[in-house]
């Protein structure tokens, strides 16, 4: 408070997506979207505990320009817990949601909602001076963008001004660029939103994050977080707040190294979690006649988690194979001389994944190295 600066406390969140469709999770898809709606009404209660004055959402509040009308009035009633207790919102489109004449925002869905101010895509200064506060921002807009995020963006006249827009940080002409037009802003804190991953992205004169996805939005990136933001000291402190509930583990196994389908079954139970998206990739090296029923084991361990996808793309060890290639006048030996030609053949890495599994199937199925199930 040494500069007089307001006591200003917001929350910081970007790229909700609201209403995505999450297709890598096939048929729970629809339960993420459902965890989605639920996490983001925790942030509002996060928002109404932790005492904030202003949520600022920058960009991609909702997957799409257009989200359900249902999906909008959800929002709609999330907000009012805050904005009755006087708490402002302000949010910018992002490129997920990007202004459309007839979408979500342009089409009118929060006008006259009280509290809640969404920005043109001009860029446009919000004075809130009851709080101090001025919010410097501009939507993302379906039309071409002009080259410069920045451009235009100026300060309010109050004690203490935000910036707030959504902005593609791999489309900014790099990192130097990105910071070098950062610390051009001057601004007191600098709220960013359009990239899935929390990443700070300040300099020594302007603090600037972007939060993050508020759930997973992808398997291989975990989710960012909800930031609270305090502006009353001489820097602007930044607290992530994990809010998400879901989390994904990619669990990387050999084949030839476990010993029964049951000891993989206990393995992957290890991580029974019903928040977890796990997904099991068995690689490597395989036993020529080692054959793992990837779907039944999905069936039968799925419940135990939030979803479980098993790849199974070991190859045969041929190297432990009892009889060799052309040496006999078996079934089997006849199946093996057949099998480890295709595979020489085989032109492709997906060829040859599809012909290994071929191969170690047939030698299961023809029992001589029988495993037990
Ligand atoms: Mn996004």
């Amino acid at each position: 408070m040494s500069k007089g600066k307001p006591e200003v406390r917001f929350l910081h969140l970007a790229d909700v997506h609201l209403g995505a469709s999450f297709p890598w999770l096939g048929e729970r898809g629809a339960a993420h979207r459902k965890r989605l709606r639920q996490t983001f009404s925790d942030v509002v209660l996060q928002a109404t505990n932790s005492g904030v004055n202003l949520v600022l959402i920058a960009g991609d509040l909702f997957a799409s320009s257009h989200p359900h009308p249902e999906l909008t009035e959800f929002v709609i009633a999330q907000f009012a817990r805050l904005t009755t207790s006087g708490v402002e919102i302000v949010i910018a489109a992002g490129e997920a949601d990007a202004l459309d004449a007839q979408g979500v925002y342009a089409g009118g869905a929060f006008d006259g909602v009280a509290g809640v101010t969404v920005l043109p895509a001009a860029p446009k200064v919000g004075e809130f001076p009851g709080l101090g506060v001025a919010v410097s921002g501009r939507s993302v807009a379906r039309v071409k963008e002009t080259a410069d995020p920045f451009k235009g963006l100026a300060a309010g006249r109050q004690p203490v001004t935000i910036g707030l827009l959504a902005l593609d940080p791999n489309r900014a002409g790099g990192r130097g660029a990105l910071a070098r037009a950062i610390a051009g802003t001057r601004f007191a804190y600098l709220a960013l939103g359009g990239s899935h991953k929390m990443m700070d992205v300040g300099t020594d004169a302007v603090p600037a994050w972007f939060p993050g996805s508020l759930e997973l939005m992808v398997r291989t990136e975990g989710p960012g977080a909800a930031l609270l933001v305090d502006v009353s000291a001489e820097r602007p402190s930044v607290t992530p707040l994990p809010i998400a509930r879901g989390r994904a583990h990619r669990l990387v196994l050999e084949p030839a190294a476990i010993p029964s389908v049951d000891a993989l079954a206990a393995e992957i139970e290890a991580l029974a979690d019903p928040d977890l998206s796990l997904e099991v990739r068995l690689t490597g090296r395989a036993r020529p006649a080692q054959h793992i029923d990837g779907a039944a084991l999905e069936r039968r361990l799925a419940p135990r988690f939030f979803s479980l996808e098993i790849t199974d793309e070991a190859m045969p060890d041929l190297a432990l194979l009892e009889e060799a290639p052309g040496r006999s006048v078996t079934v089997t030996g006849k199946f093996v001389e057949l099998m480890t030609a295709q595979l020489q053949q085989a032109g492709s890495e997906a060829e040859r994944r599809r012909v290994g599994a071929a191969y170690r199937l047939g030698l299961w199925l023809l029992g001589e190295r029988r495993e037990p199930a």
